[in-house]
């Protein structure tokens, strides 16, 4: 249990050195904060960390005059494997503008018809394995496959590196040393001053050399060859010169970029399509609306080929994915830390460097949301809804010029996963599956499995799609 809360400038003071921040620490916060209210300060060996989930506050927090990223002390551990990537840099470190720059037009949403192929190459890998566990009436495990599926489509087209994931029983190496390094990362922050952690930190080196090794397989495959016209971001990387200097990246920085990534991009996507079908398991309501989006665009072919409009077409299925990424934010905190000395909503001082933590899933359940937050409803989603909320009420992708670079790639992808698996199969929750959430400084359902059986034309959606506002209410 906490202490009792004392107040520092009118915010609550909770002190969690007595049972420490555990395993669970995002869902220890929130806990908090149900107690505490959506600002706090958690205390943990005199180390104070002040928490916002009030959805005035975070508007205040994204105000990029007064307020930038701040690289705190969970991305200052990530900065050990991950160094001065796009995602641990310092914002004055010149390789932060330097690769976002270089970088910025493969994200852009151009771009994603370029990837779009390989997604759904990869798509079908996963379809592929979700075949055969139907026939075998064999349960899949989402997380895992989900996490397969996402590694497979950034290594083949961020890099044209092929990690194979479903011709393995286990998990690539790669994601294991990875999960424990972002473990690390994690428990560190929590460690009692003076106690002894030479074990953890030597097995921590051994898997950020291992990644680092991987990542240089990766660069070596590229390198030699004529990168001039490579379009995927490793090519830009070894070839796009600076738009204002016209010097490259350098290889230190690369392989920074590449491990960044490739961690960026496959956990968090993961974590959110399978929230996704965690939701979609639970709520046959809502699985119908996306069958019939789905079979409005495909009908009864077996195999489809989803072209690139028709992942935009998939409205209501990205509705479903952004109320996933609502009640679960796979990145679910970020930090801003103040320019000058300032007043954060015109009441809480701060100093200039001064941090503060946005904890998104609680933002997420703030008032704004209504007076049932906790209910996975995708109308909240519409663009009525959406246009009638604060801009700032909703960050699953962060905030300003610091925000996520990934958030089209990662929706073109998981919208057109979903909206594919949706179509091909019934979802059965055989094992009455319980939530828990499992962190890895990113969030994902742990144990999380499904048996499938193919639809079939008697399944289909046939009733005519109406205009999104129309859509019934979803349970
Ligand atoms: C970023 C990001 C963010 C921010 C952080 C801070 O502020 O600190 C967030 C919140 C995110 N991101 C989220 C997310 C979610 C999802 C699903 C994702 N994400 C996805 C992805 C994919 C990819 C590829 C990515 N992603 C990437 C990335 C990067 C690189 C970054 C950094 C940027 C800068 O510049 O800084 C991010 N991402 Fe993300």
């Amino acid at each position: 249990r906490s202490e009792p809360a004392g107040t520092l400038t009118g915010v609550p003071v909770v002190d969690i050195t007595a049972s420490g921040p555990g395993r669970t620490p995002i869902q220890q916060t929130m806990e908090l904060m149900r107690e505490h209210g959506p600002v706090l300060v958690r205390r943990l060996h005199g180390r104070d960390v002040m928490f916002v989930a009030d959805a005035d506050l975070v508007a205040d927090l994204a105000d990029e005059e007064r307020f930038a990223k701040h690289v705190g002390p969970a991305l200052r551990n990530v900065r050990e494997f991950a160094a001065d990537g796009l995602f641990t840099a310092y914002n004055d470190e010149p390789n932060w503008a330097k690769a976002h720059d270089i970088l910025m037009p493969a994200f852009a949403l151009g771009s994603m018809r370029t990837y779009h192929p390989v997604m759904l190459k990869v798509a079908r890998r996963l379809i592929d394995a979700w075949d055969r566990a139907a026939r075998a009436g064999r349960p899949v495990d989402v997380p895992d496959d989900m996490t397969r599926m996402t590694l497979d489509t950034i290594g083949l087209a961020g890099f044209d590196y092929d990690f194979g994931s479903f011709e393995r029983a286990e998990p690539h190496p790669f994601v294991e040393s990875m999960v424990r390094c972002l473990e690390w990362s994690m428990t560190r922050l929590a460690r009692t001053p003076g106690t002894d952690h030479s074990a953890a930190d030597a097995a921590f080196r051994k898997d950020a050399d291992h990644l680092a090794r991987v990542v240089d397989d990766v660069i070596a495959a590229r390198t030699g060859t004529d990168q001039s016209g490579a379009e995927d971001l490793l090519g830009l990387m070894l070839s796009a010169p600076h738009p204002a200097d016209g010097t490259t990246l350098d290889a230190a920085n690369i392989r920074n970029q590449v491990i960044t990534f490739l961690i960026a991009g496959h956990e968090t996507t993961s974590g959110a399509m399978s929230f996704a079908l965690y939701y979609l398991a639970k709520h046959p309501a809502v699985l119908r609306l996306v069958q019939r989006e789905a079979d409005a665009l495909w009908g009864d072919t077996a195999d489809p080929e989803p072209s690139y409009e028709d992942i935009g077409r998939l409205t209501y299925t990205r509705q479903v994915l952004n109320e996933a990424l609502r009640l679960w934010p796979t990145a679910a905190a970020f930090s801003r830390h103040a320019r000058e000395d300032t007043l954060l909503g015109g009441r809480i001082p701060l100093r200039a460097g001064q941090a503060v933590t946005v904890l998104a899933p609680m933002l997420h359940r703030q008032p704004v949301w209504g007076d049932n937050p906790e209910l996975f409803d995708p109308e909240r989603f519409t663009p009525e809804a959406e246009a009638a909320r604060p801009v700032h009420a909703f960050k699953p992708f962060g905030t300003g010029e610091r925000a996520c670079i990934g958030r089209q790639f990662a929706l073109h992808e998981a919208t057109m996963l979903l909206a594919l698996l949706v179509h091909r199969y019934r979802l059965h929750d055989h094992a009455g599956y319980r939530l828990t959430v499992k962190e890895t400084l990113t969030l994902k359902p742990e144990g999380f499995t499904l048996t499938l059986t193919p639809r079939t034309p008697a399944d289909r959606v046939h009733a005519p799609l109406p205009g999104t506002a129309a859509a019934p209410a979803a349970g």
